[in-house]
């Protein structure tokens, strides 16, 4: 590279990553080939429109390339053409969210999505993002005992407020998210049942997930770079029926809410893909999983308040506050991070502090288990945790 500062500045980047212990739930570290394809002349390339149907000319490869990318991502998840359309244009997970409400849901119509301090995401109706500044978001939590999502107070929610659509996904919700009974919420008040699956979509992947939305859900959405091991990116998937709702999505996405797809972005999702279908990234989902399981008990064993008293997924939700007996999740971030552990501070539910210094931290597993960690690993890890935070 002839630009001397950003190949020394990415070089400082590959050198801070791998010097590191990298617990933050939504980041992973991407193959070779992922970024081969990342760094392809694929980004050279305009082709607005979709496989066949573009406004561009000179698309004879890379139609090949969206249609690759769309059938391994059916692969991937273990479902088929038959049922369910797929759109790999989504930049990230945030336009993939809003595109969906963009195609599907009316103006100013209601969108019933988890809190941002229970574990949910902006884009599931937060008034700070678009999706709650043209939409309204019609929030749902946990108990404030169990820490789990009280579909009984759900339901009555949603039976009161008929949302247009229910959102089920998170972005720090540690425990299984049961699509059954969402979807049974969803037929009850007549809603669309939208899944985010970014944070668990290489745990549904590797089989590693308890349930799989693709058997409940009418939408699901993900990014592809979480504990799917892929590029920056997001997949819409749309079951197919009378309603049509891929069509309304297609249109959503481009020329809704984006121009030309980012090819050289496809390329790697369909690399990524390609990985995540085989015998050892069932193993790494597994792995994934345990390890955050061994995390979130060790924790616990050391006197830390964790979030729903566990996890079932790669991610781990730390009271460190403590009503005033530990330190605040900042304080937190920022001790770790002296002693090379990289996490996010967070909110948990019914924060009492703000977000910017919230109660608590995220732990995730996707990036450490990628480089290899085990049981033992996360032991030794969950020590320094605990020793960096009980310092007076
Ligand atoms: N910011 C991502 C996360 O960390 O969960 C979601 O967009």
């Amino acid at each position: 590279m002839k630009d001397t500062q950003i190949k020394k500045l990415i070089a400082a980047e590959v050198k801070r990553q791998k010097s590191v212990i990298n617990l933050i739930a939504s980041e992973n570290i991407v193959s070779k080939d992922v970024l081969e394809a990342l760094g392809s002349e694929l980004t050279n390339k305009y082709a607005e429109g979709y496989p066949g149907k573009r406004y561009y000319g000179g698309n004879s490869v890379v139609d090949k390339i969206e249609s690759l990318a769309q059938e391994r991502a059916l692969k991937a998840f273990g479902i088929s053409a038959d049922e369910w359309h797929v759109n790999v244009q989504p930049l990230s997970g945030s336009p993939a969210n809003v595109a969906v409400y963009l195609g599907l849901v009316p103006k100013e119509g209601k969108i019933m999505g988890m809190s941002l301090d229970h574990g949910g995401h902006l884009t599931h109706g937060h008034k700070v993002s678009a999706s709650g500044k043209f939409w309204t978001q019609i929030p749902f939590g946990v108990d404030p005992k169990t820490e789990v999502i009280d579909y009984t107070a759900l339901k009555e929610k949603a039976m009161t407020e008929k949302p247009n659509i229910i959102v089920a996904g998170f972005t720090a919700y540690p425990r299984t998210v049961d699509f059954k009974k969402f979807r049974e919420i969803a037929d009850a008040c007549g809603a669309i049942l939208m899944v985010d699956m970014s944070h668990f979509a290489g745990l549904v992947a590797g089989k590693a997930y308890a349930m799989s939305p693709f058997d409940y859900a009418d939408i699901v959405t993900t990014t592809v770079h979480k504990t799917l091991r892929g590029p920056r990116s997001a997949i819409i998937f749309a079951r197919k029926d009378a309603r049509d709702l891929g069509k309304a999505i297609d249109k959503a996405v481009f020329p809704g809410l984006q121009g030309g797809p980012h090819l050289n972005q496809i390329a790697a999702v369909a690399v990524a893909l390609k990985e995540a279908s085989t015998p050892a990234f069932r193993k790494y989902a597994a792995q994934v999983k345990k390890n955050a399981h061994v995390l979130a008990e060790e924790l616990k064993n050391l006197g830390w308040h964790i979030i729903s008293g566990g996890t079932d997924s790669h991610l781990v939700l730390v009271d460190t506050w403590m009503n005033g007996q530990g330190v605040s999740g900042k304080e937190a971030s920022e001790r770790l991070e002296k002693i090379g552990i990289i996490v996010n501070k967070n909110t948990i539910p019914n924060e009492t502090r703000s977000p910017m210094d919230p109660s608590g931290i995220r732990l995730g597993t996707a990036a450490e288990t990628t480089r290899g960690k085990k049981e033992k690993d996360m032991q030794k890890i969950a020590g320094m945790i605990h020793k960096a935070l009980s310092k007076k």
